[in-house]
C-alpha cells in the first residue's frame, strides 16, 4: 500500500531533498507551505518535483491550522522540518523563534496524540543544542548547553518529543543533525555565503566576502545524505534519538580555502580577529574581510559529532566529505552565475 508523508518546511533545503527521496520511494508526499505574497518553490523546482507534491496552507504560528491539517491530511509519517532556522536571527526574534521552533512542536505532538496516534513523527533537532563545548565528540548522551534562543527552543522541542514518546508510546524520533549544506542552502548561512561570494569573485566581481568569526568549527555534511537518515529513523520498529554527523570538524577559514581551491584560487590568510583577511596569491585580489556585524552575541565554538549509533542501528553513514561538499557548492554557484551572465 502507498505510504503517505506530511512534511512541514517542504520549501526549505531539507524539505526539498526529503520530498524527492520519499517520492523516489513511492510515497504520496504532502507538504505544508506558508501563505506569503509569493510562495517560493525554487528548491522543489530545482529538483524537478514541484508538480508531484500535494501542497497545503500551513503555518506553525496558527494552532488551529496545525490541528486541522493533522485531522484532514492523510499521513502515515510526519516530518517536522519547518523552523525559524537561522541561529543569527534568533537573538532579534527570540519570542517568535520560541513559538515556532519550540511551542509549535508541542501543538503538533498533542494533535497527533489525539487524532493520529499511529502516525510516526520526526523532529528536526540540532547540534546547536550542545552549544557550549562540554565534550568532544558530541553524541546522544552529551549534555545540552544551548547558546542561542534558537538552541534553547530546539532543546524544548527535543525533550517534548522524548516526553511524548515515553508518556504516550508515540513513535516520535528526534534527529540531532549536525550542519548539512548543499547548493540549495539558504543564502545567509556561512557555507552558501562563501560559495556564492567566491563564485562571483571568480566571475570578475570586486567585493570581498564579508564574514564574522572565522575560527568556529563545524561538522559539515551534505543535506542529500542526511534526509536518508531521517527516513530510516521512522522505519525502525522503535523510535529514538540519533546523531547524524560526518565525524569531521572544519573551521570556517578552511571551508573558505576549499571553496577557493575549487574555483582555481590559491587562498592565503593574513591578520587575526577583526583584521583577518584572505587574498588570492595568483591574482593578488582580496577575497574576504571581517565585518564585526556578523559576530554573534554568544558563539558555538566547536561541533564534532559521533554518528556511531546511527551507523550501528540505522545503517546510516555520511557519504560526502567536506572537500567534496565545498566543491559541489562552488561549482553549482559558479555555473548558476555563468548562466545569469550569459
Ligand atoms: P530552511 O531554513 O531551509 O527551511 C525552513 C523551512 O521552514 C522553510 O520551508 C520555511 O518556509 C519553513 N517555515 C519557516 N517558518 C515557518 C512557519 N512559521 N510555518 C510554516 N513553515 C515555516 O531549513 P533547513 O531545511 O536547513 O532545516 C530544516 C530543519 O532542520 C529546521 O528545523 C532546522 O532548524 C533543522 N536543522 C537544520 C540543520 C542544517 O544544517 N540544515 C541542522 C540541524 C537541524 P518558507 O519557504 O516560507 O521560508
Ligand atoms: P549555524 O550555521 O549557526 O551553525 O546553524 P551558520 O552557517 O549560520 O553559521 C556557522 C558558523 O559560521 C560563523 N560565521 C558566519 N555565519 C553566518 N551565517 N554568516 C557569516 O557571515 C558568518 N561568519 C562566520 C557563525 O558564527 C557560526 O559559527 C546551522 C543552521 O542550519 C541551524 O538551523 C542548524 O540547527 C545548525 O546549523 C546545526
Amino acid at each position: 500500500m502507498t505510504k503517505t508523508a506530511f512534511i512541514t518546511g517542504v520549501t526549505g533545503q531539507d524539505g526539498a531533498y526529503l520530498a524527492r527521496l520519499l517520492l523516489q520511494k513511492g510515497y504520496e508526499v504532502h507538504g505544508g507551505v506558508r501563505r506569503i505574497s509569493q510562495p517560493d518553490m525554487a528548491r522543489l523546482d530545482a529538483l524537478g518535483i514541484t508538480d508531484q507534491v500535494h501542497f497545503h496552507d500551513f503555518d506553525l504560528s496558527d494552532s488551529n491550522n496545525i490541528f486541522r491539517t493533522i485531522r484532514d491530511v492523510p499521513m502515515d509519517e510526519f516530518y517536522n522540518l519547518a523552523a525559524q532556522s537561522f541561529v543569527g536571527a534568533s537573538w532579534d526574534l527570540p519570542v517568535y523563534t520560541a513559538e515556532i521552533d519550540g511551542m509549535a512542536v508541542v501543538r503538533i505532538l498533542d494533535a497527533l496524540r489525539s487524532l493520529r496516534p499511529e502516525c510516526r513523527f520526526y523532529q528536526a533537532s540540532t547540534s546547536e543544542m550542545f552549544g557550549e563545548v562540554r565534550a568532544v565528540p558530541q553524541l546522544e548522551s552529551t549534555p545540552f548547553y544551548p547558546r542561542s534562543p534558537y538552541g534553547v527552543s530546539k532543546v524544548f522541542a527535543h525533550y517534548m518529543t522524548v516526553n511524548y514518546r515515553e508518556s504516550f508510546g508515540m513513535h516520535a524520533s528526534s534527529g540531532i543533525l549536525f550542519n548539512h549544506e548543499s547548493p540549495l542552502r539558504g543564502k545567509e548561512f556561512v557555507t552558501r555565503k562563501i560559495s556564492m561570494g567566491l563564485a562571483a569573485l571568480a566571475h570578475g566581481a570586486n567585493a570581498p566576502v564579508e564574514l564574522g568569526n572565522m575560527a568556529a568549527k563545524r561538522d559539515w555534511g551534505f543535506a542529500g545524505d542526511y534526509v536518508e537518515g531521517m527516513w530510516r529513523m521512522l522505519q525502525r520498529e522503535n523510535a529514538g534519538d540519533f546523531v547524524l554527523a560526518t565525524g569531521t570538524s572544519t573551521t570556517i577559514r578552511d571551508f573558505f580555502t576549499y571553496v577557493g581551491e575549487a574555483l582555481d584560487m590559491e587562498v592565503i590568510w593574513e591578520g587575526e580577529g577583526p583584521q583577518e583577511a584572505a587574498y588570492d596569491r595568483l591574482s593578488g585580489r582580496r577575497l574576504m574581510q571581517v565585518n564585526p556585524k556578523f559576530y554573534r552575541p554568544a558563539e558555538v565554538d566547536l561541533l564534532l559529532g559521533d554518528p556511531s549509533k546511527a551507523c550501528n542501528e540505522l545503517g546510516w553513514k555520511a557519504k560526502t566529505d567536506v572537500r567534496s561538499l565545498a566543491m559541489m557548492m562552488a561549482k553549482a554557484d559558479y555555473d548558476a552565475q555563468a548562466r545569469q551572465l550569459r
